[in-house]
């Protein structure tokens, strides 16, 4: 610990370069003045957009203001994480419906306790340098606004998805936040808000441009408006954060989509810049990146259990993960083997996880019915050919 005045340009610059040292993508640090968001914020929840995250209202307006969460913040150094797997194999997947499609941020180790490690040893880093100083980290674990902070903090630009984006490194990244109380100088944002108290007047700038690509190609169309997402029709709240029934409307359009979403940052032009992560942790685990359905569905909550251990996954429970794949059988095509694995499981699926059961059980009915008429029309086309040859053959020997 020194006993000289601190020099917080340098030492911004240092904890830009600890930071990577420790694996983060990228640091940035920013004052903590959120106002021109808590329009939106509120207008958000009085839309009742957050669906049951009940959490996403209990604290009210601390989220926008990190210093009534943790007093005596001054700064906020947010950092990114890349987490895009090896051979992601979005296509692939995405075509067969047959096979599961997993949100690769999920392929492998939860990034919440090893982010927020990372963050404490950043601090402790920082402790050696000062003679008072207090610092909290977070990662997704308490109300806070982090696309906002990180936007602020020059990471990249909240895109009409809502996700964050970086012209260098597309949006396939976790965001962090070590709060400090110490005044370090904040980091230059390309993409300041300009904002005034009324929200209507507020601007945004950013690198969307004219593009539309996430409004257009979300299935199940949650992105309401621009850099508004309604959470109750987004995929990954119903397949994640919701415990309750999926609506039945929604169902069709989840495909093979078990757990979480990617459409709206996979047809985002910017991901073409997105980095693979070097973190081993994130690979992914138990081929979750490449398996069936099927072979899924035959977990025992034992097995779940066991697999799942240290992954994201594991947080939904048993009941939810049965409750995402029936569905997504229900969305295969017309198979004996997935209506016999559907009939399996009703004797361990409670009543809510059954009724999604008998609605996949249904949708496999009418596929078969939907076969068993084509193939009946089929053949009375063919017998009706068969007839024509007949006749051609009997009376035009000639031209048969
Ligand atoms: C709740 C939540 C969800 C919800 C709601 C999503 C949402 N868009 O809010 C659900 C379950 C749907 C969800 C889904 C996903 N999530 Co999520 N989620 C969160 C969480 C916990 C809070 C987000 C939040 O505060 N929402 C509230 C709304 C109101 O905030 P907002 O959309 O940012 O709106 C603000 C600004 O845009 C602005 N604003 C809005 N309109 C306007 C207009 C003007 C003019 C102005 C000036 C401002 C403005 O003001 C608003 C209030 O500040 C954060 C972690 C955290 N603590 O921040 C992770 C987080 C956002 N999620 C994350 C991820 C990875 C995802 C998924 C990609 C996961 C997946 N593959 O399935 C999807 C993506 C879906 C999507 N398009 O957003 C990452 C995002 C990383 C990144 N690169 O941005 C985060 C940051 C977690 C983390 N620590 O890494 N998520
Ligand atoms: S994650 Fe999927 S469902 Fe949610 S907003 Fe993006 S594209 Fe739509
Ligand atoms: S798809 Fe287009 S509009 Fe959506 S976040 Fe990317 S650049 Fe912005």
């Amino acid at each position: 610990m020194t006993t000289t005045a601190i020099n917080y340009q340098e030492l911004a610059e240092k904890i830009k370069r600890w930071g990577q040292e420790l694996g983060f993508s990228q640091v940035g640090i920013s004052d903590i003045d959120l106002s021109a968001h808590e329009p939106a914020f509120l207008r958000w929840l009085e839309q009742g957009y957050h669906g049951n995250m009940d959490y996403m209202a209990r604290h009210g307006l601390m989220r926008t203001r990190p210093d009534e969460l943790v007093p005596g913040t001054l700064r906020v150094i947010s950092v990114r994480l890349n987490y895009l797997p090896q051979n992601a194999q979005f296509s692939k997947i995405l075509k067969d419906k047959n096979l599961a499609y997993i949100s690769r941020y999920a392929l492998g180790r939860d990034y919440h306790k090893l982010m927020r490690k990372r963050l404490q040893q950043l601090g402790q880093k920082i402790a050696q340098h000062c003679q008072s100083f207090n610092c909290r980290p977070f990662v997704d674990s308490a109300p806070v606004l982090e696309r906002p902070l990180a936007e602020k903090a020059g990471l990249g630009w909240q895109g009409k998805h809502t996700l964050l984006l970086n012209k260098e490194a597309g949006s396939w990244f976790f965001l962090g936040e070590l709060f400090v109380d110490i005044p370090l100088p904040v980091s230059q944002n390309d993409y300041a808000i300009n904002a005034s108290k009324h929200s209507d007047e507020t601007v945004r700038s950013n690198d969307c441009g004219s593009c539309v690509a996430c409004i257009k190609i979300c299935p199940t169309k949650a992105i309401v408006e621009p850099y508004v997402v309604d959470a109750r029709r987004c995929i990954s709240y119903f397949t994640i954060e919701s415990p309750e029934a999926i609506p039945v409307e929604l169902r069709p359009l989840m495909g093979n989509r078990i757990y979480g979403c990617d459409d709206c940052q996979l047809i985002c032009p910017w991901n073409k810049y997105a980095k693979l992560t070097e973190l081993e942790d994130f690979q992914a685990r138990e081929n979750l990146d490449h398996v069936s359905l099927l072979s899924l569905f035959a977990w025992t909550e034992e097995y779940f259990l066991n697999k799942l251990q240290g992954s994201p996954i594991r947080r939904i429970g048993y009941q939810s993960w049965l409750r995402n794949i029936a569905v997504a059988l229900g969305n295969a095509p017309y198979s004996e083997d997935i209506v016999t694995a559907l009939n399996s499981k009703q004797d361990v699926a409670n009543d809510m996880v059954k009724e999604h059961i008998s609605w996949a059980l249904e949708q496999q009915m009418i596929k078969r019915a939907a076969i068993a008429a084509e193939q009946q029309s089929q053949s009375a086309n063919h017998r009706l050919t068969l007839r024509l040859i007949r006749s051609i053959e009997k009376g035009l020997p000639r031209d048969a």
